[in-house]
């Protein structure tokens, strides 16, 4: 192997394992295709690492739904070849926590309101809070009226918890919300994984043999 190429396979290789301190994924929602009704899924949902659970503002329980079968609400389902999940209950909230306990980097969310814009709703602000390393925050995402998902960039490092406020009664004005392709990476502790250690002992090993090697062409 010519000297440069066995540089270059070194430092990809370093590169490589400096890279799996974090794993991004993506929620999909789509298990809750189903190709006869709207089922209620109860108030828990997990995938890919992240957990979901939906709740009234006052802590009671509420109903994850998904719109996601071949049927006559077809124009209310905002992902046509999966599912999208939707919570339309009155002043109900939506929180996201990391599987297990932890922090997660939340990248981004797709996000109509809870009708895919078939029917107009009061207001289309969908209001969150979340705590990360420096507190509590609140924001606002601006959905359009439109049918069809808005890709919302996040872009929130360290996040403990991320709550959604769905609102669409009077007393709360919010647009109810569909949401899909959750993207997030979910930080692995520092200490790299077997695989990770071997490519980097590789990589550095082999970088070292390239500066002996051409060290020894120079001063010899
Ligand atoms: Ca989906
Ligand atoms: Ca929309």
């Amino acid at each position: 192997m010519h000297l440069k190429t066995i540089f270059a396979a070194g430092a990809a290789a370093a590169a490589i394992a400096m890279a799996g301190g974090a794993s991004a994924a993506v929620v999909t929602f789509d298990s809750f295709r189903s190709a006869t009704t709207i089922p209620a899924y109860g108030s828990h949902y997990s995938e890919a690492g992240l957990s979901f659970y939906v709740q009234s503002e006052g802590g009671a329980d509420e109903e994850i739904g998904s719109f996601g079968y071949d049927g006559v609400s077809a124009p209310y389902d905002a992902d046509p070849t999966g599912a999208a999940i939707f919570v339309n209950a009155s002043s109900a909230k939506i929180t996201i926590t990391k599987t297990g306990g932890g922090t997660f980097d939340f990248d981004s969310i797709d996000l109509t309101d809870a009708n895919n814009g078939q029917t107009p709703r009061s207001s289309y602000a969908l209001n969150y809070s979340y705590v990360d390393g420096g507190g509590s925050h609140t924001g606002v995402f601006n959905l359009d009226s439109l049918p069809g998902l808005q890709t919302f960039a996040v872009g929130l490092t360290d996040v403990t918890s991320f709550t959604m406020f769905t609102g669409n009664t009077n007393a709360n004005l919010g647009p109810g919300v569909q949401l899909d392709n959750v993207r997030f990476d979910s930080a692995l502790d520092a200490v790299p994984e077997p695989i990770s250690w071997a490519l980097m002992i590789c990589g550095f090993g082999l970088a070292g043999a390239t500066l002996r090697y051409r060290r020894g062409v120079t001063f010899a």
